[in-house]
């Protein structure tokens, strides 16, 4: 829904008082990991923010309007009146400073700022493609096999994940934060999938624990689809 805001214009020599629409807006796709990290913090801060489901199978994200937009062709994106911006974890950030500055899922302290940045950082270039990455092939349908290189990839890259829990219940310290939003949707329906979380016992304990989060339950309905779909293409699953 959008925010109507009072402004003040300038016309000649007259200022006027207009109404003057802000809507802000998530291109985003329902099962996208990424898009769901966005959709879990909206619903934990009841932000107002409009949602527009883009069909990227449908080519949606390959059209002159969205290339506009993000040349990169990515969803998540986030339209603030004008001001474009993609990558799941920079909109994560962007919105906190923005709209709930120095909230506790992104305090303003810069140690905690930076622990947090490390866990998104090391999602970002290798939790995410050494595990949800590896599958992706098979929801494209270009390949109908998990390797059993891919498996030991996702396996090794959970451990070293698990490490990031050895001192704190939460990934980036004693609070829940942006990095567990981040995180969630992917291991959610790397489970799903199939995958035995039970292995790895510090980041087991942590998923139970993100059922604190009031998008929790609607994120499982979607990692719940995400699965059945992924197993209708490998019944034997992760
Ligand atoms: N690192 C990006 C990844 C975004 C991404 O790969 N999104 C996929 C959907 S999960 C997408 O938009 N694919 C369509 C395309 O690349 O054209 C983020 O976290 O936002």
């Amino acid at each position: 829904m959008p925010v109507y805001i009072w402004t003040v214009d300038t016309i000649g020599r007259y200022s006027v008082r207009i109404k003057v629409k802000m809507t802000i807006t998530l291109y985003y796709a329902p099962m996208s990991p990424p898009c769901r990290a966005i959709i879990l913090l909206i619903k934990e801060l009841e932000l107002n923010i409009e949602l527009k489901e883009v069909n990227v199978f449908a080519g949606e994200t390959m059209t002159e309007d969205f290339l506009r937009m993000n040349p990169e062709h990515t969803i998540p994106l986030l339209d603030d009146n004008g001001f474009y911006l993609w990558e799941s974890r920079a909109i994560l950030t962007y919105l906190i400073d923005s709209f709930r500055p120095a909230h506790d899922l992104y305090p303003n302290i810069p140690k905690e700022k930076a622990l947090i940045n490390r866990v998104l950082y090391h999602e970002l270039t290798e939790f995410y493609p050494n595990s949800f990455g590896l599958i992706i092939p098979i929801m494209k349908r270009q390949t109908a096999v998990v390797s059993d290189e891919s498996k030991a990839k996702i396996s090794n890259v959970f451990s070293r994940l698990e490490l990031y829990l050895s001192r704190n219940d939460w990934f980036a310290g004693e609070n829940i934060t942006v990095a567990d939003l981040s995180l969630l949707p992917t291991v959610a329906s790397l489970v799903h999938c199939g995958f035995n979380i039970s292995e790895f016992p510090r980041i087991a304990d942590w998923y139970e624990n993100c059922k604190v989060l009031k998008g929790y339950h609607d994120d499982q309905a979607v990692a719940q689809q995400l699965g059945g779909y992924f197993r209708s293409l490998v019944p034997e699953g992760l």
